[in-house]
């Protein structure tokens, strides 16, 4: 088996030790054997981030205009096959991957736009004769660390917004899914861009993660990841003096008033909060549906609910893929464990799925679960699961559903199905939540808007769409006598 290496300064090196990438359908099949970089390894893209970085930041919006576009382009040209190399790795559905790579190649060809779009603003100083300028520049050298959830989509929109503005990169993927961030730094590396601009560092947070944090070459860190992590990064990064950006976790409600289309409703909770296997930070977690819908809507949704196929990623018909890896797949079934120890109901799912693949590797596969006479304090309500497994709180009215929804220590994504304007019109106004959805489910974004939570969910400047410059460059104030 070939492995795939670390990309430093422009060439393909081999790291400490290497660690294998195994297929969460079939554990029998190995994705490949990749790299694992060491602290002197991330020393070493450091430095040589820091050597490009003037040429970069300097060489001119075309350029790196240019550069991104042919990324983009690429990976849009090679969706189907990213598509199943992503599908292969972390388990979400072909279709979903093959979505997420097309998402991934759009936000390069965004931020080609972008480049050219950089601007700044003149005022008089409130001395006479002195003019005020603001311009926007590249920060430095920026670290992004990126999950395992979104392989492609998140490594994109951190790098892209990153060589846009004119940063050099140092990317460390989530180490149980390199591949498509390999695939990546592959495309990158072949799109002309100078070498030591994007470098590629794989392996285990805590060596690779740690080193990233810890070095004082780095500018700034971009993390997308558990809320414990990016506690640990802001303080690491506060003793460094690093700009910070996190997004972390999510407890998403979804309201359901009686007056929602009950079709619309049943669809969009499943989507949310079942499909890509719930692994997805803005996933519904949370059900929160008004008395006089309560019994028609889990009825039909435990009927939505039973006829979702369960199976491997990649093969046709599947609709929910497995958990992305052995201990995810614990994760949820411990979850499952506390809520029947918490005296939740559970009306459906709740085992381990066994799809016989014919090898006898087993995926690790747990069925859609749904726990109805759940209340706010219980675990399954307060912590995110981050798998197939949704809750329902039952409401007595809209002001005890928003109030529900807002009881959470999370604030990334809420929504609410309802036909009524003045309930929309106030939920989107009083919810807590960076992002407010209306009879839409709470998942699956926008690429060109910004991204981000409050609360425990984010922090610091949002990431994607215009929005994205906050973070990836920072502001000069030039005075000027003339
Ligand atoms: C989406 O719902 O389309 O890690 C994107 C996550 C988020 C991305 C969700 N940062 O799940």
């Amino acid at each position: 088996m070939s492995t795939f290496k670390n990309l430093i300064n422009g060439a393909w090196v081999d790291g400490n030790s290497t660690a294998l990438n195994i297929n969460p359908s079939h554990t029998a099949d190995i994705v490949g054997e990749y790299a694992q970089a060491s602290a002197a390894d991330v020393d070493t893209a450091v430095q040589a981030a820091q050597a490009a970085f003037p040429g970069w930041s300097n060489g001119g919006i075309q350029a790196r205009s240019e550069a991104l576009e042919r990324i983009g382009n690429e990976i849009l040209s090679r969706r189907q096959e990213l598509g199943d190399l992503l599908s292969r790795e972390e388990g979400k559905t072909l279709p979903e991957a093959i979505g997420e790579v097309t998402r991934a190649g759009q936000i390069f060809k965004f931020f080609a736009g972008e480049c050219l779009r950089l601007s700044g603003e003149t005022l008089p100083s409130v001395r006479p004769g002195i003019t005020v300028e603001i311009t926007r520049e590249a920060i430095g050298v920026v670290g992004l660390i990126t999950p395992w959830n979104f392989p492609i989509a998140i490594p994109a929109w951190k790098v892209a917004p990153a060589l846009a503005f004119g940063n050099c990169v140092v990317l460390k993927p989530a180490d149980t899914v390199p591949g498509c961030a390999w695939a990546l730094a592959d495309i990158i590396h072949r799109s002309g861009i100078p070498a030591g601009v994007f470098n590629l560092v794989m392996g285990r947070g805590s060596v690779v993660g740690d080193a990233m944090v810890q070095h004082p070459g780095i500018a700034a860190i971009s993390f997308t990841g558990s809320t414990g992590v990016g506690g640990q990064i802001a303080e690491a990064c506060a003793r460094s003096h690093k700009k910070v950006q996190l997004e972390m976790g999510g407890k998403n409600p979804q309201i359901i008033l009686d007056d929602a289309d009950l079709e619309q409703a049943v669809e969009l909770c499943a989507q949310s909060a079942f499909y890509s296997t719930g692994q997805r930070c803005t996933a519904s977690s949370r059900l929160i549906v008004t008395r006089g819908i309560h019994d028609r809507f889990t009825a039909a949704l435990v009927q939505r609910l039973t006829r979702l196929r369960v199976g491997d990623a990649r093969a046709q018909g599947t609709d929910i893929g497995p958990a992305a890896s052995e201990s995810q797949m614990q994760q949820d079934l411990d979850y499952i464990a506390i809520g029947l120890q918490e005296s939740a109901t559970l009306v459906t799912g709740g085992n381990r799925v066994t799809c016989h693949t014919g090898s006898g590797h087993e995926g690790f596969f747990v069925a859609p679960t749904l726990f109805i006479g759940t209340t706010p304090e219980m675990r399954i309500n307060r912590e995110e699961i981050f798998g197939p497994i949704a809750t329902v709180l039952q409401a007595d009215d809209y002001e005890h559903a928003l109030a529900l929804a807002n009881d959470t220590p999370f604030g990334l994504a809420a929504g609410i199905a309802t036909s009524s304007l003045k309930y929309a019109t106030h939920f989107k106004r009083h919810s807590e939540a960076g992002m407010v959805m209306v009879n839409l489910p709470t998942a699956g974004v926008d690429y060109h808007v910004p991204f981000g939570g409050r609360k425990r969910s984010s922090y610091g400047p949002r990431e994607q769409g215009r929005y994205a410059q906050e973070f990836f460059t920072t502001v000069k104030t030039a005075y000027i006598l003339a």
